[in-house]
């Protein structure tokens, strides 16, 4: 990790104050972040590593304690107004972005102040972190009690590396729609302000992308969000445990005695066991509604069978926590009543934590462990179960709605709500064969064993520094520097020189009808004065057909390339070259159609190889809307040799087989050039821009948005304007 010095930011810090006997002690809490952040090798570092989060003790009780808590990191609690405090983590953390995020929008409860208090809290945060912030440190974010917080540490420092990890679902961007406008965008640009955004599974990072390209219009490649020219990367990082400390723990005394003890206790029956903070979304009502239909279904279990049901506290003061609470204690008194017998209770609850001992010590005593949670973004006690095993012996039921189940294979997945099928998936437990059980088991560690948590935390720092190296740089604006004048030096040097003009936003600017940009007299005489030098190659490259780019050019001495590559026109034949037969089309008509019928003003344009949706002349907002919308249905619809390009107010759909980036690459080849320009405005462009990278390739973005162009121009005009500067006198040849 080089010289690096890391900054942590979590919503809590990893220790407590604790009142016992009158003194104050303190509790260093054990959970897999502090873990994975211990396990980074920093070294190197020459400065202790700083753990940033909010205080849940007074400004008093620090500075009389500090010098209790351990010396692993620099602590910097952030003391926040109660009130604010108090809105922003039970209010909009915890009332609006976890219920949503976890699928239950019935429960989200929006509130204009909680929002507020959400925004003013992950500003208090950024002033602090800016505060001690230097040039290599790396800030590393968790959560989403701090979506914002990217975005405005960048505000303050732009070059800083931050990392962005989200421990919880990202929902589908239908759930995010739910969510005030104002809020979508705080929370979306928030994160873009990271380096890296990581998820636990695909599934979180692909929902992402697409409520950024909805949302926001912004598109991505191949995990890469192009923003405000900078490159984001956003990815998968499955969080994994501390592998060692559960397989070892096996064998620890206090373990081994817990672990005696129960199974003392419950000599002649099976154990079922869990163990979850109490929260909605971990389905603890559905796992008793599905020990219910397994006594119904398997009587011949009873006095054979006990599950031991772990509830710990948590976020009691929100409303529907402490309902929920209620409503297991019924269900528990309602099946222990129901079902046990003078010598037997079912079910064992305990509301209220455990030791590690005992917990490790449940996790190995036990015969299965039921995980059924509605939504979850990892599940890290389904893994930790599995590394308890050392014994090779235990059976994991788990729902298919945790982020665990896609790396923990041979578990015995259920969906939570299906109580006949856990219910069934309980009894193929309790019987399975100890072969079965060691073969399952075994698979399932090997794969935690490799990706424990030092390896999730360290591939992400090292993806975060590698990102913050490839940032983008802002391209120069080219008439405002002297690099105008040494590019017109460079056309002037150069003996052979390839000349590569997009046409509509380049040399013309828009229309309302694509057939009104035609070229005027200043245009064409700039490309026949251009072209008539015999050092001159100029090639106009377009999306447009050939039949427009020959009546409106065709009568100058240049070549063309029409619908992005599809066509060339070299001396003065037009060839294909490209061997789609459009037979997609007939998929794909019928949808933009409908677009045409959802948004007036739209209309469909079709060329040979390629169908575009124009919606320059529609309402502006609802044709960008429907843009979105159109270009989130046809990524699900389309063929993957096709592709869709977010244009400027056109959709439009084409083959993969060719693009502006491989002709220009293909014609800077064709003889040695010694000075290439390749100037555009458009997405399309951005192919030709990534294609030509060497010293003597020059390429010039129009207009504003990102781009990876050197050089930026603001308009048709300026395009002209240097254009015909390469051909005045002035420019020495
Ligand atoms: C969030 C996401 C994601 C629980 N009770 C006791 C105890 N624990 C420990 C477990 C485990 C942790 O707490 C719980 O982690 P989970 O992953 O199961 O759930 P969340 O708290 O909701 O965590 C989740 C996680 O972040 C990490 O990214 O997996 O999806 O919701 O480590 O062992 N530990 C002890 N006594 C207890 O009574 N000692």
């Amino acid at each position: 990790m080089k010289n690096n010095r890391l900054i942590i930011v979590s919503y809590r810090l990893p220790f407590a104050f604790e009142t016992v006997n009158g003194g104050t002690i303190v509790k260093a809490s054990s959970g897999g972040l502090v873990t994975a952040m211990k396990s980074l090798d920093f070294s190197n570092a020459t400065e202790k590593p700083v753990w940033v989060g909010c205080a849940d003790f007074s400004r008093r009780t620090w500075e009389k304690n500090k010098h209790l808590v351990n010396e692993d990191f620099e602590y910097v609690p952030v003391f926040l107004d109660r009130k604010i405090q108090q809105d922003f983590y039970n209010g909009f953390s915890n009332s609006v972005i976890w219920p949503l995020f976890h699928y239950f929008t019935t429960y989200v409860d929006y509130q204009e102040k909680d929002f507020v208090a959400y925004q003013k809290a992950n500003e208090a945060v950024s002033e602090t972190v800016a505060q001690l912030m230097k040039p290599q440190d790396i800030v590393w974010v968790h959560d989403y009690h701090f979506m914002g917080l990217p975005k405005l540490i960048r505000e303050k420092q732009s070059d800083a590396t931050i990392g962005f990890f989200l421990h919880i679902p990202f929902p589908s961007y239908e759930l995010i729609r739910i969510l005030p406008q104002k809020c979508k965008e705080y929370l979306l640009t928030g994160l873009l302000g990271a380096d890296l955004i990581g998820f636990h599974t695909n599934d979180y990072n692909i929902h992402f992308l697409q409520s950024v390209q909805i949302n926001l219009g912004v598109q991505h490649k191949i995990w890469k969000v192009n923003y405000q020219n900078r490159l984001i990367q956003s990815d998968a990082f499955p969080v994994g445990i501390n592998y060692s400390l559960y397989h070892d723990s096996y064998d620890n005394a206090d373990v081994v005695e817990e672990r005696a003890a129960l199974k003392k206790a419950y000599k002649d029956n099976k154990i079922i066991f869990s163990v979850d903070r109490l929260d909605y979304t971990k389905g603890v009502m559905q796992r008793l509604d599905a020990l219910e239909a397994f006594f119904r279904k398997y009587p011949e279990w009873t006095e054979k069978l006990t599950f031991i049901l772990v509830v710990v506290p948590s976020r009691d003061e929100i409303l529907k926590y402490g309902e929920r609470k209620v409503m297991i204690e019924q269900a528990v008194g309602r099946i222990n009543g129901k079902y046990g017998t003078l010598i037997w209770r079912p079910i064992v609850y305990r509301y209220g934590s455990v030791s590690f001992p005992q917990l490790v010590a449940l996790y190995s005593a036990c015969d299965v462990a039921l995980i059924t949670p509605i939504r979850d973004g990892m599940n890290l006690v389904a893994k930790e179960f599995v590394a308890s095993r050392k014994d090779h012996q235990g059976v994991l039921i788990l729902s298919e709605m945790t982020g665990a189940a896609n790396e923990l294979s041979t578990a015995l997945h259920i969906n939570p709500l299906d109580e006949n099928d856990v219910a069934d998936k309980m009894r193929i437990a309790l019987e399975m064969e100890p072969e079965e059980q060691a073969r399952r088991i075994a698979i399932m560690q090997r794969r935690l064993k490799e990706y424990d948590v030092k390896k999730w935390a360290t591939s992400f720092v090292e993806s975060l520094l590698n990102m913050h190296s490839v940032q983008q740089i802002e391209p120069t604006p080219l008439l405002k520097s002297e690099t105008n004048f040494s590019l017109q030096e460079r056309y002037a040097q150069a003996r052979s020189r390839l000349l590569l003009l997009d046409y509509d936003g380049t040399l013309v600017n828009y229309k309302t009808k694509p057939e009104q940009a035609a070229p005027p007299l200043e245009v064409i005489n700039v490309l026949g004065r251009l072209a008539s030098r015999r050092e001159n190659y100029v090639v106009i490259i377009s999306g447009r057909d050939q039949q427009t780019l020959d009546e409106w050019l065709g009568f100058l001495p240049i070549d063309m390339v029409a619908e992005h590559g599809s066509y060339i026109k070299q001396q003065g034949l037009w060839r294909r070259d490209i061997l789609d037969d459009g037979s997609w089309k007939q998929i794909v008509s019928p949808v933009l159609i409908d677009f045409v019928t959802r948004c007036p003003g739209s209309f469909v344009e079709e060329k040979s190889h390629s169908l575009a949706w124009h919606y320059r002349s529609a309402e502006s907002e609802t044709g960008f809307v429907r843009s979105r919308e159109l270009i989130n249905t046809l990524e699900n619809l389309l063929p993957y040799q096709l592709r869709v390009i977010d244009g400027n107010c056109v959709v439009e759909i084409k083959s993969t087989e060719t693009d502006k980036g491989k002709v220009a690459k293909q014609l800077s080849l064709a003889r040695p050039y010694d000075f290439v320009l390749a100037i555009g405005d458009d997405r399309t462009d951005e192919d030709m821009f990534s294609a030509l990278t060497l010293e003597n390739q020059y390429t010039v973005k129009v207009g504003p948005g990102t781009t990876s162009a050197a050089y930026r121009v603001e308009g048709v005009h300026e395009v002209l304007g240097l254009l015909k500067d390469f051909t005045s006198e002035t420019v020495p040849l």
